[in-house]
């Protein structure tokens, strides 16, 4: 993807995908060989809509798969230990399935996609699924600066329009409410462990031993409080394997908005109107359900 699908500043055009999600060109080109993928079925998949705490998970699940030696996870950037599936990058950047193929197994898979586009190898091979879901609040604000800063994604436009966007799930993967209810609903169909932001934020010792126990990994409270300290916001947030500042400021500008931004509950409440609350309220009401899974938006 060089040319085609971006506008005048280089950024991606949003495209609706597969099934009516919204995603970028340099998504849907690829869409067959990202459908084709052939997942081992020890492969862990780390799903997640857009920033619901990814790249807090990984690092995560990969000190839990490292037997709790935090050493072995500074080694590496976050993407090289946890390729992006879909992830499909100007040259000389490799894709995803590039990165993917060459990595030794269990690998470690990170996707954004919605339950009902995954590549079916995934559920063939009855893969180990770790799904984090954040509270929508939280994740608009967040995805809101990741726009500004990413310079590949679609213009954000002005607060109040993404906020719109948002809602109406016109924004880059999509319905932020199918993408939790889709993932929710199919948890007890397949392997997955369905994790919430807010519980990591709250107690992230008690998620942390959640995760080793699904994995199947026996840590001991040592290698947990090393974890607990490794993963903590503001050692992530100076870590260079896991802040993403290893990525040129043509993709990702951290001076618009650092990545590692502000990794809180409740943020939200900085930018939302009145209006804007009582709004996402009635549209919140209209898409999620009593069986829908129960987010927290402050702690
Ligand atoms: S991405 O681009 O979709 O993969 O982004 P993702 O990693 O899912 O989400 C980024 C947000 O997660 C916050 N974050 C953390 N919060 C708490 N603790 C830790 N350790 C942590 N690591 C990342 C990050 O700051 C982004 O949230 P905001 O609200 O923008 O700060």
């Amino acid at each position: 993807m060089q040319g085609e699908g971006l506008d005048k500043g280089g950024r991606e055009m949003l495209v609706e995908g597969e099934g009516g999600v919204f995603l970028v060109p340099s998504v849907t080109d690829k869409w067959r060989e990202i459908q084709e993928f052939q997942a081992r079925s020890d492969d862990i998949l780390i799903a997640t809509y857009p920033k619901s705490g990814t790249t807090w998970v990984i690092e995560m699940v990969d000190g839990i798969m490292k037997g709790g030696d935090t050493s072995l996870c500074l080694q590496k950037p976050s993407v090289a230990r946890a390729p992006f599936l879909e992830l499909n990058p100007p040259k000389p950047f490799p894709s995803g399935l590039e990165m993917l193929q060459s990595l030794p197994s269990p690998r470690l898979v990170k996707t954004h996609l919605p339950f009902h586009l995954l590549p079916p190898s995934f559920l063939e091979q009855n893969c180990k699924m770790v799904y984090v879901a954040r509270n929508a609040k939280d994740t608009m604000v967040s995805y809101y600066h990741f726009h500004r800063m990413n310079k590949r994604l679609p213009e954000p436009g002005q607060w109040e329009q993404f906020f719109e966007n948002f809602l109406t799930g016109k924004v880059a993967w999509g319905s932020w409410f199918d993408h939790v209810t889709g993932w929710w609903k199919e948890k007890e169909n397949c392997r997955m462990l369905y994790l919430f932001y807010e519980d990591m934020k709250e107690n992230p010792a008690r998620e942390i031993s959640k995760l080793a126990k699904f994995l199947g990994k026996e840590i001991d409270q040592a290698g947990i409080d090393r974890l607990v300290d490794h993963t903590s916001f503001q050692n992530m947030q100076h870590n260079p394997m896991a802040n993403h500042s290893t990525l040129p400021a043509n993709i990702f500008d951290q001076a618009v908005s650092p990545f590692m931004r502000k990794g809180e509950v409740g943020d939200w409440k900085n930018i939302f109107t009145v209006a804007q609350n009582e709004r996402f309220e009635e549209e919140y009401n209209q898409w999620m359900s009593r069986l829908s899974p129960r987010f927290r938006t402050e702690l």
